[in-house]
């Protein structure tokens, strides 16, 4: 059967402001999941609270929105739980690199095979605009006035120390380069983590279209970068802060770590899924108790 992105679709539409980058993110993830044959009956979203998770009524699979920052665990339980699922982690960056940092280290560090989509907007969108880590210090905010006040953190180094299997950053306002680094992070054999820069005109009035069209370069651009090289990562994400300019692309792949379920000794040549195993055990003994 070939997939059509409306099978993709509910008849919900989304609240996001004009402008928002929401709306690509969102078409992205569904066309990838067209191209790549994926039926909605296979996949599997999780998706947080915050602007970007208000799409989650838009899009037709199997998906649950959790509470905020913790997308990444959902993502991990479906995952482990079948693997037979395309499993996505669809989370801003509020909740992603301050509530659910630790599900993204431990996402990373145990290499499960899933995609993470991080809508970047540099801010708290859904509670009216406040820093994140990603908001630069001394960007004026609607509720600092005065400007952000602590000093910013490197993601691009620290998500290059916890040494991920795929990391690429993407562009909300590129939505053909979104795709198909999509495509690629589905395809992974592991936790893909993709960055994307987000237009939001309410909140973060100053990264217009013209912004980012000043401050990013397609990674493709450069001759000499090797992307399985962790070395040249790392070198790329010191130009990044040295200069403020925003590479597009496969940041950093590597293809040949083993998965935590590929990891696990007690899953060792088991075909069946977890899901199936807990579907043999009758549990109505165990329920008398629940009353
Ligand atoms: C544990 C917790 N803390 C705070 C909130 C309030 N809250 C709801 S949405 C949100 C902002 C989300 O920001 P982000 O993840 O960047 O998503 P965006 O709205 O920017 O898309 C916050 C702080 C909450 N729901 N739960
Ligand atoms: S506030 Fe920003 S992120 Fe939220 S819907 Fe509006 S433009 Fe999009
Ligand atoms: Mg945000």
């Amino acid at each position: 059967m070939s997939i059509d992105i409306n099978m993709y679709s509910t008849n919900k539409q989304p609240t996001w402001c004009p402008g928002c980058g929401n709306f690509a993110i969102h078409v992205s993830l569904k066309k990838a999941l067209m191209e790549l044959n994926i039926s909605p009956s296979q996949a599997f979203i999780s998706f947080d609270i915050g602007c970007n998770g208000n799409g989650a009524d838009t899009v037709n699979t199997y998906a649950f929105k959790g509470l905020h920052g913790r997308a990444i665990a959902l993502a991990t339980g479906a995952h482990i739980a079948n693997r037979k699922y395309t499993v996505v982690a669809d989370i801003g960056d509020g909740a992603c690199f301050h509530e659910g940092i630790d599900h993204l280290i431990n996402a990373i560090k145990s290499n499960y095979d899933m995609t993470i989509l991080i809508h970047d907007n540099q801010n708290f969108a859904l509670t009216t605009g406040q820093a994140t880590v990603t908001t630069k210090q001394g960007k004026k905010m609607y509720a600092l006035p005065e400007g952000k006040p602590e000093r910013d953190i490197d993601i691009n180094q620290l998500i290059l120390s916890l040494q991920p299997t795929f990391f690429a950053k993407a562009y909300s306002g590129d939505p053909q380069q979104l795709t198909e680094i999509i495509k690629k992070g589905i395809e992974h054999k592991g936790c893909s983590v993709i960055q994307i820069s987000q237009t939001c005109p309410t909140y973060n009035k100053e990264c217009t279209p013209q912004w980012f069209n000043e401050h990013i370069i397609k990674l493709e651009t450069l001759s000499q970068y090797n992307n399985s090289s962790l070395e040249d990562a790392q070198k790329l994400a010191k130009e990044m802060a040295q200069t403020g300019k925003i590479y597009t692309g496969i940041i950093h792949q590597h293809s040949n770590t083993p998965t935590f379920y590929d990891r696990l000794e007690s899953r060792k040549d088991i075909q069946s899924e977890l899901v199936d195993e807990v579907q043999e055990y009758d549990i109505t003994q165990l329920l008398k108790y629940c009353n």
